[in-house]
């Protein structure tokens, strides 16, 4: 039976012209995503990368699908093998694979075809600096970005660094869907506060899933 008089939490919401928060969006698939993320890390181990300026980031990561994304000194790219185990990066699973084009499609972008998901697994402390995606052939594209674990407020930001970004909570199981016009933001999270989440523990797992080819 329905309840339409019950205001409906999951209502998307635009952050700006082609970025959408689509709240809760990630809930019912999110233990399975969980169990296919461990999949991948088991095969793709997490790894703290460095940039090429020679920072370690604090965020750890890992890739799957058929291209990857590194950085160290010799830059940021996307790879067809994995740097730490010289094997290729494990394919992306359905269940993130159909997630990701259902959330694009929600958001107005039908049609897309990632070929890439980075996974970023934050401990408490960690963050990530503001910064633009730039490192795909095709910014047509839209990216999808999925929220699991502890919270974060996620930065969103102009077409500049100067310009000051607003603050944006997540939640885990909260999409957002990042294209056209605003697909060159900048944007970054805040330090992850203490806390512990049922089925993450002291962690947020964020996926971000590109065309990068
Ligand atoms: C994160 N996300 O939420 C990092 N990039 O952990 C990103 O860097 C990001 O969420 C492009 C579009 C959406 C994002
Ligand atoms: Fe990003």
């Amino acid at each position: 039976m329905q309840l339409p008089l019950l205001a409906d939490p999951r209502v998307p919401r635009a952050l700006a012209e082609g970025a959408w928060l689509l709240p809760g969006l990630a809930l019912d698939a999110a233990s399975q995503l969980l169990v296919d993320v461990a999949a991948v890390a088991a095969r793709a181990p997490w790894r703290h990368m460095h940039t090429p300026g020679g920072f370690r980031m604090s965020v750890a990561m890992t890739n799957c699908g058929a291209v990857g994304w590194v950085t160290d000194a010799q830059g940021y790219r996307y790879t067809e093998v994995d740097p730490a185990t010289e094997q290729a990066w494990p394919a992306m699973p359905a269940s993130l694979h159909d997630l990701a084009v259902r959330a694009a499609e929600r958001a107005g972008f039908s049609g897309f075809a990632p070929d890439a998901c980075l996974v970023n697994q934050y401990a408490v402390g960690a963050r990530m600096t503001l910064h633009q995606d730039k490192n795909e052939r095709d910014f047509s594209a839209p990216i999808v970005s999925v929220s699991l674990g502890l919270p974060a407020t996620f930065l969103f930001g102009g077409e500049t660094r100067a310009e000051r970004p607003t603050r944006v909570p997540l939640e885990h199981g909260d999409v957002v869907v990042w294209g056209g016009p605003a697909r060159l933001r900048f944007h970054g999270v805040l330090a992850v506060a203490d806390g512990q989440h049922a089925l993450v523990g002291a962690a947020r797992i964020n996926l971000t899933f590109r065309r990068a080819r």
